[in-house]
């Protein structure tokens, strides 16, 4: 990772980076302009994708500032005069990541930047139409969705279909449209969003892997929500509010209900499991069969193992707003700490370069003014080529020069962005605390 990271090194992007991240938490303050909206949907339907087309900017998950940290992606692009930023966030039933965590991860984002005075001005909810289970992955990230925001009314909500065919025969296009017109109507799915307000897309619908129509594709969708935003003021959502106004512990909100539910179910089934191992183990036939018994034991064990992970997410959900920021800050700690590691030895090692070529330079000069006593004057033709030697050593070591005051520079950005972004969080949390937004008992060990 830090390999990858070395290879790619790009000061400035990564001060750009926590730039972004600063204004998406508030840590710097935004112009009153300027938009906030949330990208969301399942991993795969092309959240990614959507927001580097639309930004221009690289999208890329796995280095930078926000990997290793439990983050979430912050881009940008001008608007007419105006910034808006797009939140790259993460999908539920995430492959590698368990809901609680995913969800974990969102709370503690929204709710610093809430507590920071940020409001989120719209939402883009991508759905892959080629996804033909319709229920699973698709419907708990709209259910999870739905209970992070809890919106009166849906007008600040794109819903974008992603992954149309782009040589779809007669029977597929006949079976998306039926699927289309499902989703559409089906309370489960986007039925009640649609009836209050939200949105339809149906983003690069012609299949075509194109970036510029992707681009344009996009940007029609952002367009329409920054309009419909300047109309509809934003929404404080839900999970915001229960969590920052409320005090709520993440277990205690509806969205922590809704995974609560999930991890409760998941433990039930344990523990059915769990009994029906342990009937089994006492009746006659386990006791005789040596070999079946210590099977039994050994499922026994691994049930037993996945109750325990259940039981440490119940005490996860427990967590509340300054507990899920101590731990973040941890990680973002941390992976600064790397960075910064890198940035120094980085910009060391561009010095000691530009310090050598000066050196041969120096040297070059005081051979060529050092002639031996037998050596003949140059003639004009070899001091023309000496001088032109010297001035191509001098362009070289300029632009080491230069490269090294850039280095110095983006450095000075990174150190700043990244002091920002640890105290300025810290710090909004505590302000949140501090006047009573939060309730409960004061935590006594927040680190400021
Ligand atoms: N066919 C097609 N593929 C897409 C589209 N958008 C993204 N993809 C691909 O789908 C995969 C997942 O996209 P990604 O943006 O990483 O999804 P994320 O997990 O939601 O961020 C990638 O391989 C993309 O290249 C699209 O509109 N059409
Ligand atoms: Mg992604």
């Amino acid at each position: 990772m830090i390999l990858v990271l070395e290879m790619r090194f790009a000061a400035e992007e990564l001060a750009d980076q926590a730039q972004r991240f600063a204004a998406f938490t508030g840590v710097t303050k935004p112009q009153p302009t300027d938009k906030f909206f949330l990208v969301m949907g399942m991993t795969g339907s092309g959240k990614s994708t959507f927001v580097a087309r639309c930004t221009g900017q690289k999208v890329v998950v796995g280095h930078g500032l926000h990997s290793c940290t439990n983050s979430v992606g912050v881009f940008d692009f001008p608007w007419n005069g105006r910034r808006i930023y797009l939140v790259d966030t993460l999908g539920f039933n995430d492959t590698t990541r368990p809901d609680l965590e995913i969800l974990d991860i969102l709370a503690t984002y929204l709710s610093t930047s809430y507590a920071n005075g940020i409001r989120i001005h719209g939402f883009i909810m991508l759905h892959p139409i080629s996804d033909n289970r319709m229920t699973g992955s698709s419907l708990r990230n709209i259910e999870m969705m739905k209970a992070m925001c809890g919106l009166a009314s849906y007008h600040n909500l794109a819903i974008v279909t992603t992954m149309w065919p782009s040589t779809p025969d007669h029977a597929e296009k006949l079976m998306l449209e039926r699927r289309y017109a499902e989703l559409l109507a089906d309370g489960r799915f986007f039925g009640d969003l649609v009836a209050r307000g939200a949105h339809l897309f149906r983003h690069n619908e012609t299949g075509r892997r194109n970036a510029f129509e992707e681009a344009t594709s996009a940007r029609r969708i952002v367009d329409r929500l920054v309009r419909q935003s300047d109309i509809h003021a934003p929404d404080v959502l839900r999970l915001q509010k229960e969590i920052v106004d409320e005090g709520k512990t993440l277990g205690e909100t509806t969205a922590g209900i809704a995974v609560a539910g999930e991890l409760y179910k998941a433990r039930r089934a344990h523990e059915l499991e769990l009994r029906g191992l342990q009937a089994e183990m006492n009746s006659q036939l386990a006791r005789v069969d040596a070999a079946h018994a210590a099977q039994i034991r050994e499922l026994e064990a691994d049930v037993m193992m996945k109750l325990k992970k259940a039981e440490d997410a119940k005490r996860a959900l427990r967590r509340r707003m300054d507990e899920m920021h101590r731990d973040e800050e941890r990680a973002w700690k941390q992976k600064i700490r790397e960075l910064d590691e890198m940035f120094s030895q980085q910009l060391a090692e561009k010095q000691q370069e530009l310090l050598d070529m000066e050196e041969s330079l120096l040297e070059i000069r005081q051979d060529m003014a050092r002639r031996a006593p037998n050596q003949r004057e140059p003639t004009p033709r070899q001091r023309e080529l000496m001088a032109l030697q010297i001035a191509e050593h001098e362009e070289i070591v300029t632009s080491a020069r230069a490269e090294v005051s850039n280095t110095q520079h983006a450095y000075q950005k990174f150190q700043g962005q990244t002091g920002n972004i640890l105290n300025g969080t810290a710090n909004g949390v505590a302000a949140g605390l501090t006047s009573g937004i939060v309730a409960g008992e004061p935590p006594s060990s927040l680190e400021t």
